[in-house]
């Protein structure tokens, strides 16, 4: 057994500086001891997906983060480790538990999930090894972790029952509760067209704002009108753009823009509650609503009867706008730009994309990486 204090100690000597995650019983002394560390940062995620997301985009702002989940929730982490680590090559050490280890008395739930945890990690491209259980071997294990992630790779370290010492929680103070303000577009007429909405936006847009593009057509509509190193176009891991937003906002001096999608942003609805708690002041989030699935043929999702701005605010966002035309947009990109957010604007658009849409044509891998090297540099003469 070791402690957390021993476990977050090498980890940060071998550069681990960001953590994130949802809780397991057999994690609680190491998310407890990281809570503890007034030092640190920890993202309690709403989802494992969520949580590999974020880390995703605290490693784009130059942290390397370490997700920590019960081996149940390995399911909901596939998506973006297929979809988002993989192709862009984003670097993520997970700490997964073995519930339902073979041999060990566990809750039924646990049973298939424990027999195939190996089997599921190596299928989707992570290579893991035993969590350490003692002091000595902390240090070899995390540095081989450490040389995997370098390659660009996926790690897991994969915690049995008792591997860390009990460390109980002290209490911290909860941060204040600050009711959100609402703005409402009072123009209407028919709704504007994505790659409208985009225009406007880009015209809108200083050189030393970040943008992270939803899965499907919106990215690919941003990369038709512009291709700038600031963009991130997220090619998979749909819902995953905004908690990608959070983890790089939380991370970083710059205003980071999240374009998503009704469907996106309805697939993971969570990440609006954890962006809500965390609050980063420099992030707006834009719900561009065309009440279907655009990018797959047009299926209509339940966003028709949603109200993302009250649910923005209700989740704690400081400012929310709902507008349907493209006035009413930009003057809601102007309050946003002159409020400390996280903001949520919510713009109902018509379905419809241009007739030759093109896709990136530079690669996720590359994408990545010149966001990131955008990301560390100062701001734009
Ligand atoms: C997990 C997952 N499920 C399904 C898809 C297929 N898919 C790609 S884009 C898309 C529609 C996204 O809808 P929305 O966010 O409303 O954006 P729109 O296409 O309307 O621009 C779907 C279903 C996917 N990429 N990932």
């Amino acid at each position: 057994m070791i402690t957390a204090h021993e476990f977050i100690a090498e980890a940060g000597r071998c550069g681990f500086d960001f953590f994130t995650g949802v809780p397991c019983s057999f994690l609680t002394p190491l998310i407890n001891g990281v809570l503890n560390d007034r030092t640190l940062r920890y993202v309690g995620a709403t989802s494992e997906g969520e949580a590999v997301a974020i880390a995703a985009g605290a490693w784009l702002a130059g942290r390397q983060g370490v997700v920590m989940f019960q081996n149940s929730g390995l399911g909901n982490a596939v998506n973006p480790l297929t979809s988002l680590n993989a192709p862009f090559r984003i670097p993520t050490l997970m700490i997964t538990t073995w519930r339902g280890q073979p041999g060990v008395a566990d809750e039924p739930q646990h049973t298939v999930m424990g027999a195939i945890t190996h089997d599921l990690l190596r299928l989707v491209g992570v290579e893991s090894a035993p969590f350490p259980t003692d002091a000595a071997a902390l240090a070899p294990a995390l540095a081989r972790a450490a040389d995997h992630l370098r390659a660009g790779g996926l790690y897991a370290l994969v915690m049995a029952k008792d591997s860390v010492a009990d460390e109980p929680l002290r209490p911290a103070p909860s941060p204040p509760t600050v009711p959100g303000q609402r703005f409402d577009d009072p123009t209407a007429g028919e709704p504007p067209s994505r790659i409208a909405v985009l225009e406007r936006f880009l015209a809108r847009t200083d050189d030393d704002t970040a943008v992270i593009a939803t899965t499907g057509k919106c990215g690919r509509e941003l990369f038709t009108l512009a291709d700038r190193r600031q963009h991130l176009y997220q090619v998979g891991s749909m819902g995953g753009a905004s908690a990608m937003g959070l983890g790089v906002a939380l991370n970083t001096w710059r205003k980071v823009v999240v374009l998503d999608g009704d469907g996106a942003a309805l697939m993971k609805l969570g990440n609006l509650a954890t962006i809500g708690s965390y609050a980063p002041p420099n992030l707006v989030h834009i719900v561009l609503d065309n009440g279907v699935h655009d990018s797959t043929g047009g299926q209509a999702t339940v966003s028709a009867s949603v109200n993302f701005a009250a649910v923005a605010l209700a989740c704690g966002y400081r400012h929310a706008a709902s507008c349907r035309s493209l006035a009413g947009f930009e003057a809601a990109l102007d309050q946003a730009a002159r409020q400390s957010g996280p903001s949520l604007i919510h713009i109902r658009i018509a379905p419809g994309s241009l007739a030759k849409l093109g896709r990136p044509t530079v690669g996720p891998d590359d994408v990545a990486r010149r966001f990131r090297d955008f990301l560390s540099e100062d701001a734009a003469r």
